[in-house]
């Protein structure tokens, strides 16, 4: 499947490179940072992600997924990728249900391991995840971008740190906005970078509320579409359901990185309340309304969000380390 988007990426990535200047976003990182120590490293990243996704459908929205929990806990830093200890219980264990499939950090690990054959020690796990977040967009039909370097690799990684870090899915846009606002991202971003949700998938725990305890005027959500609502009661009963049960968020592409996420907005078809809050809230309803109208305007907005994105809280430098293994810190001392 060959999008016409494509025929544009050269001018994007000199446009989205330009724009990060322009908001002084740029000057710590740089597109060529590997260029004489891992000339092939985009390719060696691709090549891996790209076998991956294809492999295992599950893949490519969990590495997705990844990268934004990294970036928003710790900084983009890889901290989400630590394993726990006997002594440490890292991030990605953290007891806010995250839930993240297994598949996601084995895919990083085995990009790394491919990296690590060709360049050792010179490319951190942080900017590996970046370029693999970007390869599982590609691979699932958006945009292409450039993706800037030179992230060092974290050496805090603590369960106990996540709580108020992440936003949840009952967030209403105030919620959403304040949250995302201390690591810099806007109302706009907020918008653009939700479209991630075009892929994956959900836990019935996240939006059961939605289905039968929504508030005390209303079991079931009102601004929830029946007949979704009718077929996510049918996934997720009230009782005796499985927990491990998920639903798409695009409940016709849940594997097809496109702009539907916001058309389905718009007909009361989010899955989550922090998805449906974005059409009904007077702040974001208006870039969901542009975003649905042009798939074109949504890749071009969703490729220079991940690349601020990118540079939360990012560690460069001789700050942090290389990690050798992306699962655990070079020094064990550090947990
Ligand atoms: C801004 C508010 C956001 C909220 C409240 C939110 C919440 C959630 C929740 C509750 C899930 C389902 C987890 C599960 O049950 O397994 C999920 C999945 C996902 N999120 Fe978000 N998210 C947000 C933003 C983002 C952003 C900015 C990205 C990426 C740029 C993202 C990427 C994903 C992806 C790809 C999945 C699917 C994961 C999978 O299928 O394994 N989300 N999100
Ligand atoms: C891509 O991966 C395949 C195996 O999956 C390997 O044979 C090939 O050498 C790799 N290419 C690059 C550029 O890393
Ligand atoms: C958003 O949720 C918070 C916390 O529940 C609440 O205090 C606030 O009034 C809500 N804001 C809007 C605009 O609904
Ligand atoms: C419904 O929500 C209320 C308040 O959040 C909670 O106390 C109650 O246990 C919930 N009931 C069910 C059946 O989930
Ligand atoms: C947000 O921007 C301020 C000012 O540029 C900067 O000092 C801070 O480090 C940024 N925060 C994050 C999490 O990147
Ligand atoms: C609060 C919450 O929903 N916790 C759940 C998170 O996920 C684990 C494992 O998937 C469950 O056992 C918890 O109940």
């Amino acid at each position: 499947m060959v999008h016409p988007i494509h025929a544009n990426v050269v001018s994007w990535i000199v446009i989205v490179s330009l724009s990060c200047l322009l908001h002084g976003a740029t000057g710590q990182l740089t597109f060529d940072f590997y260029k004489t120590s891992c000339p092939n490293v985009d390719a060696i990243v691709a090549n891996v992600t790209l076998a991956l996704s294809k492999r295992d459908n599950v893949v490519a929205p969990a590495v997705l997924r990844l990268y934004f929990h990294d970036c928003l806990v710790e900084g983009c830093d890889a901290s989400i990728l630590i394993s726990s200890t006997p002594t440490n219980v890292a991030e990605r264990d953290a007891p806010d249900n995250l839930s993240f499939p297994q598949n996601g950090f084995d895919a990083i690990v085995e990009a790394k391991k491919a990296v690590e054959a060709a360049c050792p020690a010179v490319v951190s796990c942080a900017d590996i995840l970046a370029m693999a977040a970007r390869d599982v967009v590609v691979f699932s039909g958006g945009p292409r971008w450039a993706v800037p370097k030179g992230r060092r690799d974290g050496l805090i990684s603590r369960a106990a740190r996540v709580e108020g870090r992440l936003p949840a899915s009952s967030f209403n846009v105030s919620q959403l906005v304040t949250l995302l606002s201390t690591v810099n991202l806007s109302i706009e971003d907020l918008v653009v970078l939700s479209g991630a949700h075009t892929i994956g998938f959900s836990h019935c725990n996240q939006f059961s509320k939605r289905l039968y305890n929504f508030s005390s005027a209303a079991k079931t959500d009102p601004s929830l579409d029946p007949t979704l609502a009718a077929s996510l009661k049918a996934s997720c009963p009230q009782v005796g359901g499985s927990p491990n049960t998920v639903r798409g968020f695009d409940a016709t592409t849940p594997f097809a990185f496109d702009n539907s996420y916001y058309r389905n907005l718009q007909n009361n078809r989010g899955l989550l309340v922090s998805d449906q809050a974005l059409a009904l809230d007077k702040r974001t309803s208006p870039v969901v309304a542009s975003l649905a109208a042009s798939q074109e305007d949504f890749f071009f907005a969703f490729m220079q969000a991940m690349v601020k994105l990118g540079y939360t809280g990012i560690k460069t430098g001789s700050q942090g380390e290389v990690r050798r293994d992306c699962r655990a810190f070079n020094a064990r001392s550090n947990t």
